[in-house]
């Protein structure tokens, strides 16, 4: 009876454990560092509207930078998966980050963050399957979208920044997100390996890096 009971709550805690997808599992994993970007003061400035407009425009023309790699290394996805439906989420995604020239106004150089952030997802594009360009390139949607909406909730009316919160706090946003979520959690690897919580966990700091290198340009 006893043995019955305790096999009862072993299969329910598993089914409960394989309900929760993987890209929510790696969002827990990496709650300490999602929760230090929402309290950095670049993106608390946005909200509140404190943020400089020089830091800002910085942080834009580095975005812009980044994005054309970004863009790059969904399409190299895209061209290496052998699954149709997979091909067509990575160049969706490719498609809907093009940067055109006159958007990167390129007053300056790529930082050392962005160099990094962008090498890292090149070469995981480059030497792994496709599967793990996704979980690459997953933090930075999922968590803009993160920031949209917690953004969203706190903005000062006045804040210069609105177009931006408005924008990742979006429906349209979402459903972006929602691609490269799906190309994650449909794939036959359902389960977070070491090296697929390495490469989340890395993209997410280097998320933080990012908006950290902006703060402090000067
Ligand atoms: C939030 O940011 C403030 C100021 O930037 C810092 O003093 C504080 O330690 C941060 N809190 C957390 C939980 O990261
Ligand atoms: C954020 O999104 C929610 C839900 O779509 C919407 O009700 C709200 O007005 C939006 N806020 C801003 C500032 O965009
Ligand atoms: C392609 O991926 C989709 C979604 O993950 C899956 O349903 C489908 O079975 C895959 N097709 C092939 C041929 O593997
Ligand atoms: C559009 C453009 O001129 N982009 C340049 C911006 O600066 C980087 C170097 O940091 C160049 O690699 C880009 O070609």
């Amino acid at each position: 009876m006893k043995i019955h009971a305790l096999l009862f709550i072993a299969l329910f805690v598993l089914r409960l454990s394989t309900q929760i997808s993987v890209t929510d599992r790696l969002w827990r994993n990496n709650e300490g560092t999602i929760k230090a970007i929402l309290n950095h003061s670049f993106v608390q400035g946005m909200a509140s509207g404190d943020l400089k407009k020089k830091n800002y425009d910085y942080y834009t023309d580095q975005d812009m930078m980044y994005l054309s790699y970004y863009s790059r290394a969904s399409a190299l996805a895209g061209v290496k998966t052998t699954n149709n439906s997979h091909f067509k989420s990575f160049l969706r995604i490719a498609q809907s980050t093009i940067v055109e020239r006159e958007q990167v106004k390129n007053k300056t150089s790529m930082n050392p963050a962005n160099i990094k952030y962008t090498e890292f997802l090149t070469s995981t594009a480059r030497n792994m399957d496709p599967f793990y360009t996704a979980v690459a390139i997953a933090p930075c949607g999922v968590l803009y979208g993160y920031l949209g909406r917690e953004l969203a909730k706190i903005a000062s009316p006045t804040t210069k920044y609105m177009e931006w919160i408005t924008l990742y706090n979006s429906t349209d946003f979402e459903t972006e997100v929602k691609v490269i979520e799906d190309l994650i959690n449909d794939n036959n690897t359902p389960v977070v390996t070491d090296v697929v919580n390495k490469l989340y966990e890395t993209a997410m700091k280097y998320e933080y890096e990012f908006f950290d290198a902006a703060y402090r340009y000067e």
